[in-house]
């Protein structure tokens, strides 16, 4: 059954006993940032609590992070299913997308308070790389914008810092679906209405962070992930819809061609990136609940929330269009976390033809532009999720010389620090070039039987295993 909320799911995280609340108070400008920072680097995947904060420095918000991505089994119940089945359930809704229904008001309108009674210093204001990001972040917003030739909306999360009461700081990479609605009204010379949304249920925030083809609505996945229509309201000064129960919404505009010094920003390469020239949002209005949790990530080195909800997802939007859409003889796929569920994609196929490995490759990165720097494709015996699997392929099924292919002059991930030294800003087109190396490790010819010892003695030999003296 759907979640109503991030209140309601948060209730379901607490009665599975993967929500620790700390009641001490905290302080925003670093405490927040190393306990849950020691918190992801202390437990495990089967141990990990998600961390909620109920006093967090002058804020009357109790804050909540890891509850998405903190663990896969943390993951899994955001989808309210099970680890195995994160990829089924994902199937199911792209394949069957339920549009939103627009209601007259919802949670999110229990407090309105419009023009110079903004004042974004109500949220928690927390500093995630404490010495370095120059302020606070938004870490967990979903981003809601629309193409003004097709009004076709997008909802996508980028980072927002908090550089004042009425004004934010937004980072869009430049293949990005957002970042071609800024240029859409530049353009134009039009201001762009912005909402912010900030605590969903939590399928709504996970197609937020998914890739899917441009003119998808990212709601309506989330539709199809929660297996009921997202309810939206209006918002109260920009001409946009947003989740009638989210805890917090800010609505704002972007003004054309208005550029700012944002950053830097610890990220999830594991390293700071460059500040640079990024457009700003103006807020017109805030919306809340009258209690409203604020929602973040934990972003940074990897591993992180950032790359197992980006690692689980992704991976699964890229198997729907290789599989379904393109029709690919694709078996499994999967961006590996230490490499930020970006740099590394590792794609298994029963290939039918050679050529077919580059049409898999070029398939992925036409969706995913600016993922997948190191592509291997192997064959579809190799686990993709094994990566002691995934080094004996490329061992002993490729030649560097012969199943190397190199594509120079494409998007590079925006926060990839090896594209230019420190002193490059973020908006410099010298980070917007990089290149993309395909590995194919797959046979090239039929090879002599795996050097294994036959399966009917291995069996044997368990038969007698005591025999032989092991316990
Ligand atoms: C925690 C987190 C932070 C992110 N921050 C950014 C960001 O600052 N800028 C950006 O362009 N993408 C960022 N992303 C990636 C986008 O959310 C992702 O590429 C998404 O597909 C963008 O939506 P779009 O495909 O509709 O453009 C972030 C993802 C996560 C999980
Ligand atoms: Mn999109």
């Amino acid at each position: 059954m759907a979640y109503s909320d991030l209140q309601e799911y948060l209730r379901s995280l607490e009665a599975a006993g993967k929500l620790h609340w700390i009641n001490e108070p905290v302080d925003p400008s670093w405490e927040v940032a190393a306990i849950t920072r020691h918190a992801f680097d202390r437990y495990g995947w089967i141990d990990r609590p998600a961390i909620g904060f109920r006093r967090v420095g002058a804020s009357q918000m109790p804050l909540v992070v890891g509850v998405i991505g903190g663990s896969p089994s943390i993951y899994a119940l955001a989808l309210s299913t099970d680890v195995d089945k994160i990829p089924a359930v994902w199937e199911r809704a792209q394949r069957n997308p339920i549009e939103p229904v627009n209601v007259q008001t919802g949670l999110c309108k229990e407090m309105i308070c419009c023009g110079s009674e903004v004042d974004a210093h109500v949220l928690p204001q927390v500093v995630w790389t404490p010495g370095q990001d120059p302020g606070p972040y938004i870490t967990a917003p979903l981003v809601v914008t629309k193409d003004p030739e097709t009004g076709r909306r997008n909802v996508g999360t980028y980072r927002v810092q908090i550089k004042g009461s009425q004004r934010l700081g937004l980072y869009v990479g430049s293949a990005q679906h957002a970042a071609r609605h800024i240029r859409q009204h530049d353009s134009r010379k039009q201001e762009m209405p912005v909402a912010v949304v900030i605590g969903t249920d939590p399928t709504l925030v996970l197609a937020s962070i998914t890739k899917f083809p441009y003119g998808t609505d990212e709601f309506s996945v989330a539709g199809g992930l929660r297996g009921e229509p997202v309810p939206l309201v209006d918002c109260e000064t920009v001409d946009l819809q947003v989740p009638a129960n989210a805890e917090i919404v800010l609505e704002g505009v972007i003004r054309s061609g208005v550029r700012e010094l944002e950053g830097p920003f610890g990220e999830f390469s594991g390293y700071m990136s460059p500040g640079g020239q990024s457009p700003v949002i103006e807020l017109t209005c805030m919306t809340r609940r009258r209690t409203p949790v604020y929602h973040c990530f934990l972003s940074q080195m990897p591993p992180s929330e950032s790359s197992c909800i980006r690692s689980l997802s992704r991976s699964a939007g890229l198997f729907h269009h290789l599989r379904q859409v393109l029709g690919l003889p694709v078996k499994d796929v999967h961006f590996t976390e230490s490499g930020g569920a970006s740099s590394m994609l590792v794609i298994s196929m029963r290939k039918e033809y050679p050529e077919q490995v580059k049409e898999v490759a070029f398939g992925a990165w036409s969706l995913m532009n600016k993922e997948g720097k190191f592509t291997v494709v192997v064959d579809d015996d190799i686990d993709v999720r094994n990566p002691f699997q995934v080094e004996w392929a490329m061992s002993f099924r490729a030649q560097p010389a012969r199943d190397t292919f190199v594509v120079d002059g494409v998007v590079p991930s925006g926060v990839d620090p090896s594209t230019a030294p420190p002193d490059v800003p973020q908006h410099d087109p010298r980070r917007q070039a990089g290149s993309k190396m395909l590995l194919d490790a797959t046979r090239k010819h039929p090879y002599t039987p795996a050097a294994r010892v036959p399966g009917e003695y291995i069996e044997a030999v368990q038969k007698k295993w005591r025999q032989y003296g092991f316990k």
